[in-house]
């Protein structure tokens, strides 16, 4: 089995690489990623050496590349997690959203088409479904919920599911999608609230929280999205998508007190800021198609979950130090200076 696994030098497909790479020795893991800022190939450390492991770099909306790379490489199974992720980047630059999560998508089905894929997997978000009211905890997104984007980085999100779909009935490509909440775990880039906190609350930095901390994420380790997505790959039906959640529903100030506490650090470094335009109230998954399914259930809960992720952070502070001292390091005056 020769697997492509696109964007796997970011967060969630960096973990998923090291987890192909180790479970099966027998498939070929490609990581096809461009190493944008979000992009790092210290997260591959762990598997560059293991022989049914290689990197490419290059971008998934390079139509004559990604097509050379298709006939060279007659992928089996594509899993594209290669994305722009950050929604606050999404306010400041809409554009690049658009040319690597809308038309990458779209090159990378072309590719597969063309190319005789068995699987094209899309690594999709909790996001293209929009936002649940804070007082109504009796609902949940399902995979029928309508689609009802607040940002363009879920806009974009939504539009390349809208393609994969519409490549599965209008050409019967063999396609999956996955949406998952908000993941946490090892190697997450620290424009992200967990890292964020994290990292400055060790540096006894102000903590900023959006509007009153009260907006609510569904919280799932990494490890259990992967292991979601591995199932997905070989027990999922064609066509069909899935949502993943374990029911670790926090408000912001809630998951970041609960990190101060893990870190022996007081509230009083948490400094309220002005809130995100469009900011999503909730979001919650029902995960009952994917356990009833397939038969996946998580193996982290949230408290031992980010007990596990401090001390990861803890453990491996070149990984994030590096990150925080070079490219990155203009990135928080710039989006937070004002607020
Ligand atoms: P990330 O930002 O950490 O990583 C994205 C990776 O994609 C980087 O390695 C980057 O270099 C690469 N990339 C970007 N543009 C590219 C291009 N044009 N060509 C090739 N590679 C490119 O993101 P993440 O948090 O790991 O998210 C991965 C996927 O999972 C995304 O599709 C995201 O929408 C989805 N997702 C994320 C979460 C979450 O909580 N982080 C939750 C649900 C779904
Ligand atoms: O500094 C911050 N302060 C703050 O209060 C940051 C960075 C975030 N927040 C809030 C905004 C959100 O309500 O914390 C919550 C989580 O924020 P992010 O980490 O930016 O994640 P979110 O916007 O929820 O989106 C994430 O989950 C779905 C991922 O970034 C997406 O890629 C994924 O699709």
């Amino acid at each position: 089995m020769k697997v492509c696994v696109t964007g796997g030098a970011g967060f969630i497909g960096g973990n998923f690489v090291h987890h192909m790479v180790r479970k099966y020795p027998e498939y070929e893991i490609l990581n096809l990623d461009l190493l944008t800022y979000a992009g790092n190939l210290e997260t591959l450390k762990p598997v560059e050496k293991e022989p049914n492991y290689r990197f490419v770099r290059g971008d998934i909306a390079d139509r004559d590349f990604i097509m050379d790379l298709f006939a060279r490489e007659r992928f089996d199974i594509v899993v594209n997690f290669a994305a722009e992720s950050h929604v606050d980047r999404s306010i400041e630059d809409p554009g690049v959203f658009v040319r690597t999560n809308v038309l990458g998508t779209q090159v990378l089905l072309d590719a597969s088409r063309e190319y005789g894929v068995k699987r094209f997997h899309q690594v999709s978000t909790d996001e293209v479904y929009g936002d649940l009211p804070l007082d109504r905890p009796d609902l949940f997104f399902r995979e029928d919920t309508p689609l009802h984007t607040s940002s363009p980085y879920s806009s974009s999100k939504a539009s390349a599911d809208l393609f994969v779909m519409a490549y599965h009935r209008t050409f019967g490509l063999p396609v999956t999608i996955s949406r998952c909440s908000n993941n946490y775990g090892p190697y997450q880039f620290p424009e992200k609230l967990i890292p964020l906190i994290l990292s400055r609350a060790l540096a006894d930095e102000k903590l900023p929280v959006y509007g009153k901390g009260e907006n609510v994420r569904d919280w799932l380790h990494v490890a259990d999205h992967c292991e979601a997505i591995d199932l997905i790959l070989h027990r999922g039906r064609e066509g069909e998508i899935y949502n993943i959640g374990g029911h670790n529903e926090r408000t912001n100030l809630e998951v970041v007190k609960t990190i101060l506490k893990v870190l022996d650090k007081p509230e009083s470094l948490i400094s309220f800021v002005t809130d995100r335009p469009g900011h999503d109230l909730r979001y919650a998954i029902d995960p009952a198609k994917i356990e009833g399914e397939l038969g996946w259930k998580p193996t982290y809960n949230f408290d031992t979950g980010i007990r596990q992720t401090v001390q990861w952070y803890l453990d491996n502070r070149d990984w994030w130090e590096n990150i925080i001292n070079g490219e990155y390091a203009g990135y928080y005056e710039k989006m937070y200076g004002n607020r």
